[in-house]
C-alpha cells in the first residue's frame, strides 16, 4: 500500500485528497498547523487506512526537518508527496501591496513547498522511486490585476515543478503540477482575512470547481500506470475561460 504525505491538509483541496485517498486505502501522512482538525482527519479516516499527523509550519525550516525525520520507520517511505498548503494573502495594486503579505506567500508557497521537498526527495532519490504533485494555480500561467505577489508566487511554483521533473528524473521520480482555476475552499477567506462576505462573493452567481473535483483528479493522476506521467495539468470551472474571463451567468 502507498504512503502520501499532503501538505495542507486540514482544509479545502488537501483535506478532499486525504478523503480520496483514504478511501484508496493509501497510508496518510496528514500536515498543517490547525492541531484539532489534524485529530479529526485522524478520527474520521482511522477505519480506512494508518493515519499519522503532523503538525507544524511550512515556513520554519527547522519544524519542518524535525516533524518529516519523526516519521515512524513503518511510514518512512514515502511514495506521494502531495506540494498543497498555499494561500494568497490580499488583493492589492502593487503600491499598495502589504510586505508583510508579500512575505507570507513567498514563504509559504515557495519556500514552505522547498522545505517540504528537500526532506522528502532524498529518501525517495535512494528508493529511485516517487510521485510528487506540485498544486500550481492558475496564476502560475497568468497574472491578473492585484494579484502580483501570488502570481509571482505560483509562476515560480511552476518554474520549480518543471525543474524538480527535470533533475529527478533520472532517478524514475514523477513530478507533476495541477494548476486549478477558482475553487470553492477557505481559499478567499484567507485571502481577504476573515472577510467572508467580500470571500463568499467570489464564488457567487457561476459555479466555480469543487475541492472534490481537485481531489479526483490528483487521485487519477496518481493511479496511472508508471509508465504514464501527468506532467502539467491547468484545470478551470467551466465557467471559467481565463483568469480574467469570468462568465458568472452559468
Ligand atoms: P485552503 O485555505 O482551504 O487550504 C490551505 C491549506 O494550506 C490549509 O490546510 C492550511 O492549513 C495550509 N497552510 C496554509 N499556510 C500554511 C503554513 N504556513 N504552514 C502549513 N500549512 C499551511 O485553500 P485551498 O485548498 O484552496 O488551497 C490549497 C492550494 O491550492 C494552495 O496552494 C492554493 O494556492 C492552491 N490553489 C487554490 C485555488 C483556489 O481557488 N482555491 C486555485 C488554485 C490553486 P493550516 O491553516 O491548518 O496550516
Ligand atoms: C487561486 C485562483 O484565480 O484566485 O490560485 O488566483 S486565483
Amino acid at each position: 500500500m502507498k504512503t502520501a504525505l499532503i501538505t495542507g491538509a486540514t482544509s479545502g483541496i488537501g483535506r478532499a485528497t486525504a478523503t480520496y485517498f483514504a478511501k484508496n486505502h493509501f497510508r496518510l501522512i496528514l500536515c498543517g498547523r490547525r492541531e484539532e482538525r489534524l485529530a479529526e482527519l485522524q478520527d474520521e479516516f482511522s477505519g480506512l487506512t494508518q493515519v499519522h499527523t503532523l503538525n507544524f509550519d511550512v515556513r520554519d525550516k527547522e519544524a519542518v526537518a524535525e516533524a518529516i525525520q519523526s516519521i515512524p520507520d513503518d511510514m518512512k517511505n514515502i511514495d506521494i508527496l502531495i506540494n498543497n498548503a498555499g494561500n494568497a494573502h490580499g488583493l492589492d495594486p502593487i503600491e499598495n501591496g502589504d510586505v508583510d503579505d508579500w512575505d507570507a506567500m513567498l514563504d509559504i508557497n515557495v519556500k514552505g513547498l522547498l522545505y517540504v521537498s528537500n526532506e522528502v526527495i532524498p529518501g525517495m532519490v535512494e528508493r529511485r522511486s516517487g510521485h510528487i504533485i506540485n498544486i500550481g494555480s492558475i496564476a502560475g500561467k497568468e497574472v491578473y490585476p492585484n494579484g502580483n505577489v501570488y502570481c509571482a508566487s505560483k509562476h515560480a511554483v511552476d518554474a520549480i515543478n518543471q525543474g524538480m521533473r527535470m533533475d529527478l528524473n533520472q532517478y524514475g521520480i514523477r513530478v507533476g503540477a495541477i494548476n486549478p482555476g477558482l475553487v470553492a475552499t477557505e481559499f478567499s477567506e484567507v485571502r481577504f482575512k476573515g472577510d467572508t462576505e467580500r470571500a463568499e462573493n467570489v464564488y457567487k452567481g457561476y459555479s466555480p470547481l469543487k475541492a472534490e473535483d481537485i481531489a479526483d483528479i490528483i487521485t487519477f493522476v496518481v493511479t496511472r500506470p508508471y509508465h504514464v506521467n501527468i506532467a502539467d495539468l491547468l484545470v478551470l470551472p467551466t465557467a471559467q475561460a481565463s483568469a480574467t474571463i469570468l462568465n458568472k451567468k452559468v
